[in-house]
């Protein structure tokens, strides 16, 4: 086992990763920007290294200075934890090259996914359902309005740099296509500087569920089950669950079969995310993660699993120690997004934390890295905590969770905590009657 792991990030996956570590007896090396200095990160690592002033592009992201951190400091593995450079694929190669384990997958494991044609391709090709769509990239309108005929409208429009949400464009009907295609290829060139695109037919209204996989590097695959991320704002995950009230057990071991077999055939290693939208009885795979994500935590709660601490060891070479017959899945979890935010109008809300007091308790779990008289740099991501609650079925799960969010306290700051509270209480979701539009509705409907 490795004994000093390099924290390529910050917030609360830098400390949910080093509490993995520790209790692996692995050695800690933190980075951090000039703006995280005070970090808790920082505080709790057994080493950190400042890379660089307060923008990612001159931290986070510059991947010649957290190369330069692992060699001084001797690490041998380096995490990425998620966002940042922890689906770059040529920083993971940069960090084999340089003689350290990247703990994730392989660099061309990255690569294809990255590309959501080839992902899309390749997921067909191992046996995924796939969403009704183009063979490939989508050069011409010509070749557009075809295959958009051919599949039937309304189609979506989508960039093969894309992912997350951004050059993606519908067309409801024949005479909406050459908008839809125009502004999808121009949005793709601005955000990836590639204009590709691809087509699918546009699902009105489908639930996102994922499945999570682990392997190890000796071909063995497991699932952990799925999880329901169907609440979304502006493709902001808002509030996660496992398992996926939409499911029923035999459904739930069919999806995770389908998705472990995929990763088998692909030669995958480490963790990974099947995304799937849900329709009318059918799944269809959209995506996949190829890291470690924010909602992993659900999973934890409902398979016992320490998530971050199989990741090491598969990157370490060590078989994995169960079967999918071990994998036992119990009881219920919800994950609430907390961000630093104005819960109306959802402008990031940065600024100095006053009293702190985290909720606990029977199935509380929270992960953040906020400690009282922190200041929130404005600088990253606005998500400053993670509310976990398990209950052994999903209303005792969402009773727990009111009262733990009811006990959250967090001064100085404007919180998504008052909307967490308002969505608990709406029928709809105690129903788990939602899909992936349900969240704009309520927001825009307030
Ligand atoms: C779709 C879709 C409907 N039909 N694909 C959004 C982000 C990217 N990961 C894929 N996305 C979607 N792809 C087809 N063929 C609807 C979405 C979508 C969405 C998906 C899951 C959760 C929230 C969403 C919000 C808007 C659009």
């Amino acid at each position: 086992m490795f004994e000093k792991i390099l924290i390529a990030n910050r917030g609360e996956i830098a400390l949910r990763i080093h509490r993995a570590c520790r209790e692996m007896g692995i050695r800690t090396v933190a980075i951090h920007s000039t703006a995280d200095a005070d970090a808790m990160h920082v505080r709790l690592a057994d080493e950190a290294i400042c890379i660089g002033p307060p923008a990612p592009a001159k931290s986070y992201l510059n991947a010649h200075a957290i190369l330069s951190a692992a060699t001084i400091s001797n690490a041998e593995a380096i995490h990425p934890g998620y966002g940042f450079l922890s689906e770059n694929a040529d920083f993971a190669q940069m960090v084999e090259e340089h003689g350290f384990v990247f703990i994730g997958p392989s660099p061309d494991h990255i690569r294809l996914m990255g590309d959501k044609i080839v992902a899309r391709t390749t997921a067909k090709e191992a046996g995924l359902p796939v969403v009704p769509g183009s063979p490939g990239a989508v050069e011409s309108l010509a070749e557009a309005g075809t295959i958009a005929a051919a599949i039937g409208y309304p189609v979506l429009v989508k960039a093969s740099a894309g992912g997350g949400g951004r050059g993606m464009r519908v067309a409801d009907t024949a005479d909406d296509l050459q908008t839809a295609f125009e502004q999808a290829r121009k949005e793709a060139e601005n955000s990836f500087g590639n204009p590709e695109v691809y087509i699918e037919k546009y699902l009105r209204t489908p639930r996102h569920i994922e499945v999570q996989i682990l392997a190890d590097a000796h071909g063995n695959v497991v699932h952990l089950g799925e999880r329901d991320c169907s609440l979304q704002r502006r493709h902001q995950k808002f509030l996660e669950e496992a398992p996926s009230p939409a499911l029923n057990d035999v459904q739930r071991a069919e999806i995770g079969r389908i998705a472990a077999d995929a990763a088998r055939k692909i030669g995958y290693r480490s963790l990974g995310t099947m995304e799937f939208l849900y329709e009318n009885g059918e799944f269809y795979f959209i995506e996949m993660n190829t890291r470690l994500q924010v909602e992993h935590p659900v999973t934890e709660m409902i398979s016992g699993l320490d998530l971050v601490r199989e990741m090491i060891r598969v990157a370490a070479g060590a078989p994995l120690g169960f079967a999918q017959e071990d994998i036992r899945f119990t009881g219920h979890s919800i994950e609430c997004r907390i961000n630093a935010e104005n819960p109306v109008t959802f402008l990031p809300c940065p600024g100095r934390v006053g009293d702190y007091h985290a909720p606990g308790g029977l199935g509380v779990r929270v992960d953040s890295a906020l400690y009282a008289g922190y200041t929130v740099p404005p600088y990253y991501d606005s998500m400053i905590a993670k509310l976990i609650v398990y209950g052994t079925n999903r209303n005792e799960c969402l009773m727990r969770l009111r009262r733990a969010l009811e006990e959250f306290v967090i001064d100085g700051l404007e919180t998504t905590i008052p909307l967490h509270q308002r969505l608990l209480a709406e029928p709809d979701f105690i129903n788990g009657e939602y899909d992936n539009r349900w969240l704009e509705r309520f927001v825009g409907g307030q």
